[in-house]
């Protein structure tokens, strides 16, 4: 059995429920605030716990692996073995100052009072960045740190900007950028590694797939050599003819991130009827 510690609510929570689910773990979710609940199809336990102890958890080995945000697995300082980018929670870690301040490079950083909760992560940047400043640390509400005289400038995080703005601020530099990750404490069992193998096996299908979809259209066949230049698919495009002469139907799949930018050389290829379907799972 596997212990894999998340976040028991808040902005993690959610979407790695969903992605165990998308990976066909079925778990209880965690009512009347039950720290531990069992996976009724896969070898796992969940630790449900705030994402701040997560990285401890797994390097005492109470949990094997954790799902955590990388802004606080860096801040924690733990030595574990980063497994895999998760691609969601995206958002960045930056440094803010007023919006009237001038600022014109980090240079201007120098002596100020830097409120935030990532003493860690802040203190080793100004380290590289040959920046002295004072970091005053606190746990919540730092935005509204500049309004009350309590510090020059702010490090937090940042996924819109809306929070910056409404509170009168701009961002300057960007310290890091962090997403979800999946963490191991470096020594794991035989067994333990067989079944995070498995897991990620899972992980990565369902991501994979996530970056990908199925396209469907309808070509002249003279235009088939062409589109499969654009369309090269998995291992090649699937082709079968229609029912009228002269045309065929082109199966293949293309990368989301490449598809607006495809679509107007398929229509000037001559594709025609161009259908794009979500893919579920996807393995190699
Ligand atoms: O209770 P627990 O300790 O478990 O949770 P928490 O309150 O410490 O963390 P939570 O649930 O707020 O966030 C968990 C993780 O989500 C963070 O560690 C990040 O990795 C990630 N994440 C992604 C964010 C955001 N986006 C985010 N926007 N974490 C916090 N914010 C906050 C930010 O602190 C600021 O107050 O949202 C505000 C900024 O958002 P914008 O959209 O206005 O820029
Ligand atoms: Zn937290």
């Amino acid at each position: 059995m596997l212990t894999l510690a998340i976040q028991k609510s808040g902005r993690l929570n959610e979407k790695t429920i969903n992605l165990l689910k998308e990976c066909g773990i079925l778990i209880e979710s965690s009512k009347n605030g039950q720290l531990k609940t069992v996976s009724e199809n896969f070898p796992i336990q969940i630790l449900h716990l705030r994402d701040d102890d997560i990285p401890e958890c797994v390097t005492d080995s109470i949990a094997d692996i954790g799902i955590v945000g990388e802004n606080v697995y860096l801040e924690k300082q733990k030595s574990l073995d980063i497994i895999e980018y998760l691609g969601f929670s995206k958002c960045r870690l930056s440094i803010a100052v007023g919006k009237n301040q001038k600022y014109k490079s980090i240079k201007d950083l120098a002596g100020m009072r830097i409120a935030t909760s990532y003493p860690n992560i802040l203190q080793n940047f100004l380290d590289v960045k040959k920046v002295k400043a004072t970091i005053h640390q606190i746990s919540g509400s730092v935005e509204i740190a500049p309004s009350i005289d309590l510090a020059d400038a702010i490090c937090d995080i940042v996924s819109t900007g809306s929070t910056l703005i409404s509170n009168g601020l701009k961002e300057v530099e960007t310290v890091i950028k962090s997403q979800a990750i999946l963490v191991a404490n470096p020594s794991l069992s035989e067994k333990k590694r067989e079944i995070l193998e498995r897991l990620l096996f899972r992980i990565r299908a369902v991501r994979k797939a996530k970056s990908f979809k199925y396209v469907v259209l309808n070509t002249p066949d003279k235009s088939i050599e062409k589109i499969k230049t654009i369309l090269p698919g998995m291992k090649s495009p699937t082709i079968m003819p229609l029912a009228q002469k002269g045309w065929s139907s082109l199966h293949s799949v293309i990368e989301e991130d490449k598809f607006w930018e495809n679509i107007a050389n398929l229509k000037e290829a001559g594709a025609q009827g161009i259908l794009v379907v979500p893919i579920e799972k996807m393995i190699n």
